[in-house]
């Protein structure tokens, strides 16, 4: 019985070894440990041995058994959690797919044409210059040209923070300070926001974009400002574009003009844009006023100087065919995306 029980024992142990499924394992306990097992069968067979034989073999029969039981726990654990494993590794979920991208963001159309024109004028030799927003009447009207009576100095066509505060109607006070603080020659752009008084509807807003440019040197002349405000449109608006000079007037130039081009939708020929004419007017300019130059110290005698203004929003609507000045401001992404 004892060779018997040595035999199932060296048996048992090697089929734990091998097994390699949950179900082999569940397999063998049955077969060596369960009610009908070979060690319960042993067991049985206790009775006939001597009362002396019974105890040794008993012990014998009773430590193979706990030593089956604990091999067969030990490999029981060692194939769930390999199973688990598995069963992990097989359900591995792909996180590694792209994520949705964010889409980069685009200058606004404004920036776009405000950016050209700096360009442009850069590569002519002007400075970028830069100006407080809310001004005084000394630097908007005053320094400039512009008589107390002159509609402009309105409360109706000026947005007044005070008596003496406002916010800029243009650029130029920026240009004043420019010629308070640099000796000719003076060679700068001013971009920037400007207000005015205006009821809102397609072509105007009560905010708006102007760049203005101004030029001061011994000997500038008209051909100086035709040449430059010439080589702007063309370089604008494309090289086949003309451009008109007609006579006007503003309180701080003298002679001053108003510059039309070429209409760009039509070539000149007339249409809906140009309202049948064959021309767009682009800006308004002139030679700097004697009395502009005498306001911020300098001699009118020894220097003269152009200077000229130009609207940066109608720029942008007829350079990107927008029918409405309102889409500008109004941040609708719909819109601003297109550029
Ligand atoms: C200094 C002296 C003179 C700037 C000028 C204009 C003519 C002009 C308009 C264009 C469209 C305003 O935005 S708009 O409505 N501007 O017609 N601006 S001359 O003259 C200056 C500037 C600075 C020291």
């Amino acid at each position: 019985m004892k060779a018997k029980l040595e035999a199932i024992r060296a048996e048992a142990l090697s089929a734990i070894k091998e097994a390699d499924t949950q179900a082999d394992i569940e397999n063998l306990r049955v077969k060596y440990l369960g009610k009908k097992g070979e060690l319960t069968a042993i067991l049985k067979m206790m009775g006939s041995l001597s009362a002396e034989e019974r105890p040794v073999m008993g012990q014998l029969v009773n430590e193979a058994k706990q030593e089956l039981d604990n091999l067969i726990a030990e490999k029981k654990q060692v194939l769930q959690a390999a199973a688990a494993e598995e069963k992990l590794l097989s359900e591995t979920i792909d996180i590694t797919l792209p994520a949705k991208s964010a889409k980069p963001g685009n200058l606004h159309p404004l920036s776009i044409v405000t950016n050209d024109m700096i360009d442009i004028f850069r590569s002519m030799g002007f400075d970028v210059v830069d100006g407080p927003e809310v001004e005084t009447d000394h630097y908007n009207f005053e320094c400039l040209n512009v008589p107390a009576d002159h509609p402009a100095r309105d409360m109706q066509d000026t947005f007044y923070l005070g008596e003496e505060v406002l916010l800029r109607t243009q650029t130029s006070a920026a240009q004043i300070r420019t010629m308070e603080t640099r000796k000719p020659p003076i060679r700068v752009i001013c971009p920037g926001r400007v207000f005015r008084a205006d009821e809102v509807d397609a072509t105007h807003s009560p905010v708006f974009h102007q760049m203005e440019g101004l030029v001061v040197d011994k000997g500038v002349t008209m051909c100086d400002l035709k040449g430059v405000l010439e080589q702007f449109a063309r370089e604008i608006y494309g090289p086949e574009t003309k451009v008109k000079f007609r006579p006007s007037f503003f309180p701080f130039t003298e002679p001053s003009v108003e510059v039309d081009v070429t209409c760009s939708e039509c070539g000149g020929k007339g249409c809906r844009v140009c309202k049948g004419s064959g021309w767009i007017e682009i800006l308004g300019a002139g030679m700097v006023h004697p009395n502009v130059l005498r306001s911020c110290g300098i001699d009118p005698e020894v220097y003269s100087g152009f200077a000229f203004g130009i609207g940066l929003d109608r720029t942008t609507t007829t350079r990107h065919k927008i029918s409405d000045i309102r889409l500008l401001f109004e941040n609708d992404k719909r819109f601003l995306q297109q550029f």
